[in-house]
């Protein structure tokens, strides 16, 4: 059955800086806690870098005909926090704004709203190197770069958001390790969720005062969280990985408090003002969503939780997460109802699968369709039904460097072939392209 989205839904394409830029070293371009982290041995599939990713750096007029070439409204990116100030404070690197310049304006150019998020996890290493999210005042470091990019681009963009999944850090970069810095203190994860919690605060502060009229709002990701197997012991880790996962990055920017069984151990880093600060009114919630999330008790972890595979007998994508597309409306009912029914976007969702160039370099991703059809069809169930959700950013354009597992796994719309730096639109690019040219999704064959 065809499911209709309502008129001025807005369809768009996320990606980051470090992901798909490359240029690492040019222009001044700093380094970052991620140039790091790929170069310590054993962090990242292959060995792989982010030196020349996509090169979207240079290859972005090619990138923005794909986007207009799908017939995005919006195109969500992230500036790099180095390429802006390379020292992470101090001197602006001119070169590192006429670039975003360049960006924004061939976007608008071609009717693709511009989307900033501040921060993609990509710290500049000097920042690192003073303390990082650890120190109370990298929060302020953060909003004064937050304020030279509203300052510079605020005239062209209208949606600000200061950093992409700030529950991901705490729990991937502090707790399992696994993302840069890839530290494992408790304290210093405590006060890390403060600071960043403050840097949020103080950065919308700052987007207003330097770009007034622009909307700003939160990303964060979420989805459901299950025990991995259905026991005393897993049941037991619950309210601890729903806090740290899922409550204790979103509860003091939307209802102005932090949640148990955390925020006891916050409470000793807190100063006066401070909740004042991180509670700023928000015009948007951005969700990400992929997956329901699935822990377990550990003893390799600071918090003694891990995230597993999902239990056995569903259907999964390349990188072992749970196709379901109901989780997408659980989530953004859990959203609506818990945080006042804001406006809600789906700032990413998309899938991984092991996509193949063939012989006549065509890619054919039919998963990949599957999985967008079953989950705007949700999607647009949910909106039937109420839900305020105003628009979808398909994560992403074209495959990029995938953190952990290098280049070897594949979101986008669009194959890159990482040789020749080629851009291949897949299948799933031309079937999504009817479906924004609809404003609707029409299920693939053999689908109800
Ligand atoms: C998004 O994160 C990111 O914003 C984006 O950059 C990324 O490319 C995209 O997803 C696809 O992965 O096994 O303990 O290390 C999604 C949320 C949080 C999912 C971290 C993977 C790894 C947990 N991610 N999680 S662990």
């Amino acid at each position: 059955m065809t499911r209709q989205f309502p008129a001025g839904f807005l369809w768009g394409a996320a990606a980051s800086a470090f992901q798909t830029e490359g240029a690492a070293a040019i222009d001044g371009r700093g380094p970052t806690v991620w140039d790091d982290f790929t170069r310590a041995p054993g962090k990242i599939r292959n060995g792989d870098t982010a030196d020349v990713a996509c090169d979207f750096y240079h290859r972005y007029p090619e990138d923005i005909a794909l986007m207009k070439g799908l017939g995005l409204g919006a195109f969500r990116l992230s500036t790099a926090w180095s390429r802006i100030l390379p020292s992470g404070r101090g001197t602006v690197n001119p070169l590192g704004l006429d670039f975003y310049d360049r960006v924004i304006d061939l976007m608008l150019h071609e009717g693709i709203e511009p989307w900033i998020c501040l921060h993609h996890w990509d710290m500049p290493s000097p920042i690192e190197a003073d303390g990082g999210w650890r120190n109370r005042d990298c929060a302020r470091w953060f909003a004064d770069y937050a304020a030279i990019v509203g300052r510079h681009f605020g005239d062209r963009v209208k949606r600000f958001v200061p950093i992409n999944e700030p529950n991901v850090i705490p729990w991937v970069a502090y707790n399992v390790g696994r993302h840069a810095p890839g530290r494992q203190s408790r304290e210093d994860t405590v006060k890390a969720i403060h600071h960043i919690n403050l840097a949020h605060g103080l950065t919308i502060q700052a987007v207003r005062a330097e770009a007034p009229g622009a909307e700003a709002g939160n990303i964060v990701s979420l989805g459901p969280v299950h025990p991995a197997v259905d026991d005393e012991a897993h049941r037991a880790v619950l309210p601890l990985a729903e806090c740290i996962w899922r409550r204790v990055m979103v509860d003091p920017l939307w209802l102005g408090t932090y949640p148990e069984p955390l925020a006891t151990e916050i409470e000793p880093h807190i100063a006066e003002g401070d909740m004042a600060v991180i509670r700023q009114p928000l015009d948007f919630f951005g969700l990400n969503h992929y997956n329901r999330v699935y822990v377990a008790p550990t003893d390799t972890t600071m918090w003694g939780l891990i995230e597993r595979v999902p239990p056995p007998g569903y259907p999964l994508t390349d990188v072992n997460w749970r196709i379901d597309p109901s989780a997408l409306v659980e989530q953004i009912e859990d959203v609506g109802s818990r945080y006042g029914h804001p406006p809600i976007y789906i700032t990413e969702g998309g899938c991984a699968f092991p996509d193949a160039l063939r012989p006549d370099r065509s890619v054919h991703d039919p998963d990949r369709i599957a999985y967008f059809a079953d989950y705007f069809t949700a999607l647009a169930g949910a909106i039937e039904n109420g839900a305020d959700v105003r628009g979808y950013f398909a994560w992403s354009l074209m495959d990029n460097f995938e953190w952990n597992s290098g280049f070897t796994k594949r979101f986008g719309l669009v194959y890159t072939d990482y040789p020749t730096l080629q851009r291949i639109p897949k299948s799933s690019y031309y079937w999504m392209r009817g479906v924004i040219a609809k404003n609707a999704v029409i299920p693939p064959e053999g689908r109800p």
